[in-house]
């Protein structure tokens, strides 16, 4: 592996929902995803989510799994109602107690705590009150932000507000396979609105309490049109947008893509400002490519498990000749440099620097070589982007352990560490000593 630059944050990602388990401990309310969960048929093969990976109880092995990893940094995410069970009004003392214990935990072991306010787990009273849907919900979730960074920023010196609204949007309330379960189709575009401005008055938030080295964690796919032909090049584009976008360009320039400040609740001018609020750093998810042309008959009708309705002006199309994971997804190593690359092309030095926040596969099996060519090949391509001038500062696994793929359950396996689902008993994969390996012969070249 080549060197990465000084002082490069070599991390792991996890979230709440997926890991935390204890749904009911310590008064914590209830989530959207608790609920939907609950329901029969959300989530793959009847898997019982509320138990997680069982992070609530555990998190103590889990540091140390982090710390025989030699990671930088943990990229873990806040429970909402654990914090605000009702999701407004008072902070739960045993909630805050938590996340306070968690990022002493990580401090006594060198590790950077590097929490997300928000991985999609909305308090259930805010979602029935609308949830994203609602102006309200943004103002909620920024005193919320607010009362974490009262309790934890002394501690924890790097921030993500929100992570991926671009997939709550869509998978949420577009296209109804994740929680909340709204079929709203381009009418859920508010709900991409309502996040960015949560995410401005966050960082507003944040700073205003002493919180600094804020960043969000945004996923980018690059995208390829399926031909030539206008009606491909089309449909490509339109999917460009909606995936690259729609979030990168008001955050970054302060502007909605043309045509789509119309179709957002206002007061859109003046939201605008508050969510170009300069960003820290840039967090990028990257899993891989899309082909994309228009609806045609030969169109995937179901993409990762999420069935594709009719009526949208896009088709997705195999990618052909590429690896795939258990998932299904091809595997594209160069994707992470292409991206990166176009998104210092197209937005200049109006992008920060950039962390890595996810990049992961799902395998099966203890001794998963594969994942550790995935993740060799993603790391020499992210190398490559650094190589080309992209100011990139960290890269974050996902994920630490196995966990609740959504509404996947168990079915998808993304860790470095196994979790048997019985026991919860974790063994860590020849992955993981991959990534310590990795960690240890960089830090060895000083570059950490
Ligand atoms: C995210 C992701 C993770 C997933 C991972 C694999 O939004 O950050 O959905 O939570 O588990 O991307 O799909």
């Amino acid at each position: 592996m080549p060197a990465f630059p000084p002082g490069f944050l070599w991390g792991v990602s996890a979230s709440a929902f997926q890991t935390e388990g204890a749904a009911r401990s310590d008064g914590k309310g209830p989530s959207v995803w608790d609920a939907f969960a609950a329901e029969p048929g959300r989530i793959k093969d009847g898997a019982d989510a509320s138990r997680g990976t069982g992070f609530h109880e555990r998190y103590r092995e889990d540091v140390a799994l982090l710390a025989g990893l030699g990671a930088g940094a943990f990229r873990f995410s806040v429970s909402w109602p654990r914090v605000i069970p009702g999701g407004t009004g008072p902070a739960s003392p045993a909630g805050l107690g938590f996340y306070d214990r968690l990022v002493d935990e990580l401090c006594a072991h060198g590790i950077t705590p590097a929490p997300t306010l928000y991985h999609w787990d909305t308090p259930l009273p805010l979602e029935e009150a609308g949830g994203w849907l609602s102006r309200d919900t943004a103002a909620r979730f920024a005193e919320y932000a607010a009362t974490v960074a009262e309790r934890l920023a002394d501690r924890v010196p790097m921030w993500i507000t929100i992570n991926e609204p671009a997939e709550v949007t869509m998978l949420g309330y577009a296209l109804g396979e994740h929680a909340p379960g709204r079929k709203l189709l381009f009418d859920a575009l508010p709900a991409a609105h309502h996040q960015l401005l949560a995410h401005g008055l966050a960082v507003q938030a944040l700073r205003a309490a002493g919180a600094g080295n804020i960043g969000l964690a945004v996923s980018h796919s690059p995208v390829h049109a399926a031909s030539d032909s206008d009606e491909d090049r089309s449909g490509a584009e339109i999917y460009d947008i909606l995936t690259n976008r729609l979030f990168a360009d008001p955050l970054l320039t302060g502007r909605y893509p043309d045509g789509f400040d119309d179709l957002m609740p206002g007061p859109v001018a003046d939201d605008l400002a508050v969510i170009s609020e300069p960003l820290d750093w840039y967090g990028v998810n990257y899993y891989s490519p899309m082909l994309v042309g228009a609806p045609a008959p030969d169109a995937l009708d179901s993409y990762a498990g999420l069935g594709m309705p009719d009526g949208l002006p896009f088709g997705l199309r195999e990618i052909d000749g590429a690896e795939r994971t258990h998932f299904g997804w091809p595997v594209v190593p160069d994707g992470l440099r292409e991206l990166l690359v176009g998104l210092r092309q197209r937005y200049g030095d109006r992008l920060p620097p950039v962390h890595i926040t996810e990049n992961g596969c799902s395998y099966e099996g203890l001794d998963d070589a594969r994942r550790i060519a995935f993740l060799d090949g993603h790391l020499r391509a992210l190398h490559r982007a650094v190589e080309e001038g992209v100011d990139v500062r960290g890269y974050f696994v996902w994920s630490l352990t196995d966990n609740i793929e959504w509404a996947e359950g168990a079915s998808q396996r993304f860790g470095l560490v196994h979790i048997d689902y019985d026991t919860l008993q974790r063994t860590p994969k020849a992955s993981y000593a991959w990534y310590r390996d990795v960690i240890r012969a960089q830090r060895a070249r000083g570059t950490t």
